[in-house]
């Protein structure tokens, strides 16, 4: 499916829903996501797609978000009703389904989990959600071009990475940590050391 006609017709929505710098991280998402799905095995047209989409829902002003969510019944945390651009995720893989046509359940978790990641996630969620951060066209976070390498190198290590690195983003802008977001990063670092001692097991073998 990928590049055809209803992913023209996608271009096309989002262009109208998003303001010209979302739209060029949203391509820009895709196509990462595609290089990522091309170099872990994974499916080239859900990788693309989810890219695409994962962020559809950003550009709503907040109190859109929180009102859309009520009326269509998608529960919403304390934390995300402090901070809706938090929301973006969920809505947006709510407006996948209902407003681009999107039925494959791997996709809209993929988006779902898309900012907070999320404990055990599979290997789209992982592609999107490192691809979101490594895109081209993103600039700010520190230290960019190792973790771009990673991404390539190691996925789980470059997972470990964003979220240490998002952690202690929102630690110094004294964001609300999204709890979510907290237990995804214990989870990740956990993960990460069991395998650095197997390693070292395996080493020593
Ligand atoms: O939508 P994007 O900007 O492309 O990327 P995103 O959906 O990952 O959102 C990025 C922002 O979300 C970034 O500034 C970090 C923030 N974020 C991630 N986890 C949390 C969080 N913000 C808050 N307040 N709390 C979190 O736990
Ligand atoms: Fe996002
Ligand atoms: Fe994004």
């Amino acid at each position: 499916m990928v590049m055809n006609d209803q992913w023209k017709q996608m271009e096309r929505q989002l262009k109208e829903e998003l303001d010209k710098k979302r739209y060029q991280h949203t391509v820009g998402v895709a196509y990462t996501a595609s290089c990522l799905a091309m170099r872990y095995d994974a499916d080239l047209s859900k990788a693309m797609l989810a890219g695409l989409l994962h962020d559809c829902a950003k550009c709503l002003p907040g109190q859109k978000q929180v009102h859309l969510c009520r009326k269509h019944h998608i529960a919403i945390r304390d934390v995300e009703l402090v901070n809706p651009s938090l929301l973006h995720a969920k809505l947006g893989a709510f407006l996948a389904k209902t407003k681009y046509g999107v039925d494959d359940v791997e996709i809209l978790h993929a988006i779902e989990v898309h900012t907070t990641g999320s404990p055990g996630m599979n290997l789209l969620d992982k592609i999107v959600f490192v691809a979101d951060y490594i895109e081209p066209n993103r600039e700010k976070a520190f230290g960019l071009p190792e973790i771009r390498r990673l991404a390539f190198a190691d996925m789980d290590q470059a997972v470990v990475r964003i979220l240490h690195d998002t952690m202690h983003y929102l630690n110094q802008k004294k964001g609300a940590i999204d709890p979510k977001t907290q237990e995804t990063y214990q989870y990740y670092i956990e993960q990460w050391n069991r395998r650095e001692e197997k390693e070292k097991k395996d080493e020593f073998a």
